[in-house]
């Protein structure tokens, strides 16, 4: 496939112009008018997962819906026992999201196919674009249950993971239209794999401050999450004496600090508390029941598994200080995943080949991509976010750097091409 042609000059950058054009179609799908919200297996990821489906019809690629609501599409090879290439990103948000999370990747990834549909070529290798819907882990307290289904690693434990609202992952499955009996049957694969590549906006400040549009990944951090229940004592707000309370949420908050402080202690290591609850909570009792969410990441599983085990024992020691329960569930691990040499090596080639310094860094974020980790070779492309906001309706890619990074991946297929 000869090289995409030079990116052009001047304002006009077609192909991030097409794919932003989709982003805002995909923005408009959400469960909450107002903002982007998609949730896994929420009316609004149906809606979503039809229209990349409709996409990747329309560049000839014969779409489906898997058992864990994955959007495969598939462009064959030029002959049918070539191996395959995956491409793939998530199409689910968290809550008030940015529409370029996860959804650029899927977008970009069709864009590239759609050009070889239009000029009629065929590939040494199949191309398969997967479209991930269980990615942010923002419903479930497991995630990365679409690639991992892929990856042969599905834990079928987690279908009977409730959602806050006491709906089972099985259940929101069936709602959706899928069907949770056939997850070996779509966990299968015969053909070669030659890798698994990713497009993700990079979430962090690192290549705006090297003004460059995008960046070759060099591993993903690991990650430990779960959620924290803390059991004390309810009671009047205007009758205990704080020496006799057992305040649940005022042990949740200094838990929470303690958390901060390890994190901090220790160089790139993270830790977040993004969600604390008060189940039943109002202003004129003392908390009897705190629960709240833990997310520790590293990109190094042994400094990671520490810190958790650090911060076990101080949650341990503060709850016999202030004589109240505590549970912990930790139930999803994702170790750190490193990018594959070879393919990064392609990739960077063709950073290189449009005259952009070669920038390899590390993804603080998790991706699908970890899933794959020891399965298939990994590589994965950054693009540059404005001030390396994500999570937030400020997250923006411009449109030169997505028409960029869309190259780059047709130009990094053409060079995988070469190779076989
Ligand atoms: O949590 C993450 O790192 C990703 O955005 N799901
Ligand atoms: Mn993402
Ligand atoms: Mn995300």
């Amino acid at each position: 496939m000869s090289p995409t042609p030079p990116t052009p000059s001047g304002s006009d950058h077609p192909l991030g112009r097409r794919i932003t054009k989709r982003l805002d179609k995909l923005a408009a799908l959400t469960d909450e008018p107002g903002r982007i919200t998609r949730l896994y297996l929420s009316p609004a990821h149906r809606k979503a997962a039809d229209l990349v489906a409709g996409w990747m019809a329309d560049c000839g690629m014969s779409p489906r819906i898997d058992a864990v609501a994955n959007v495969v599409g598939r462009y064959e090879a030029a002959s049918p026992d070539a191996p395959v290439l995956v491409i793939g990103s998530h199409i689910d948000t968290v809550i008030d999201a940015g529409k370029f999370d996860g959804n650029l990747g899927v977008v970009t990834a069709i864009e590239v196919v759609d050009r070889l549909h239009r000029a009629g070529r065929r590939l040494p290798f199949a191309i398969e674009i997967v479209a991930f819907g269980d990615e942010e882990g923002s419903r479930f307290p497991s995630t990365l249950g679409g690639s991992r289904l892929l990856a042969g690693s599905f834990d079928k434990r987690i279908l009977d993971e409730n959602d806050i609202d006491g709906t089972s992952r099985r259940a929101a499955l069936l709602a959706f239209g899928c069907e949770p009996n056939r997850i070996d049957h779509d966990a299968q694969r015969t053909e070669r794999v030659l890798g698994y590549v990713e497009v993700h906006i990079e979430q962090g400040p690192v290549l705006e401050a090297r003004n460059l549009s995008v960046g070759v990944v060099t591993a993903i951090n690991g990650a430990t999450r779960g959620t924290i229940e803390v059991r004390g004592v309810g009671g009047h707000a205007g009758t205990i004496p704080m020496h006799l309370r057992r305040d649940a949420f005022s042990a949740a908050a200094e838990m929470a600090l303690a958390i901060e402080r390890r994190a901090a202690s220790e160089a790139d290591l993270v830790a977040t508390v993004g969600r604390i609850e008060i189940p039943g909570g109002v202003v004129n009792s003392v908390p009897g029941l705190a629960r709240f969410t833990l997310d520790i990441r590293s990109p190094a599983d042994e400094r990671r598994t520490r810190a958790v085990a650090d911060i076990q024992a101080e949650m341990e020691a503060i709850a016999v200080r202030r004589r109240v329960e505590l549970s912990v569930a930790l139930g999803y691990q994702a170790p750190a995943a490193l990018c594959d040499a070879r393919l990064s090596g392609l990739l960077a080639a063709a950073v290189a080949e449009r005259g952009i310094e070669v920038l390899r860094l590390p993804s603080g974020a998790g991706h699908d991509a970890m899933s794959f980790r020891e399965k298939w070779p990994m590589a994965m492309l950054f693009v540059r976010c404005r001030g390396g906001i994500s999570h937030s309706p400020a997250e923006h890619a411009s449109i030169e750097d997505i028409d960029i990074s869309a190259r780059v991946l047709a130009d990094f297929i053409d060079q995988l091409a070469a190779t076989l």
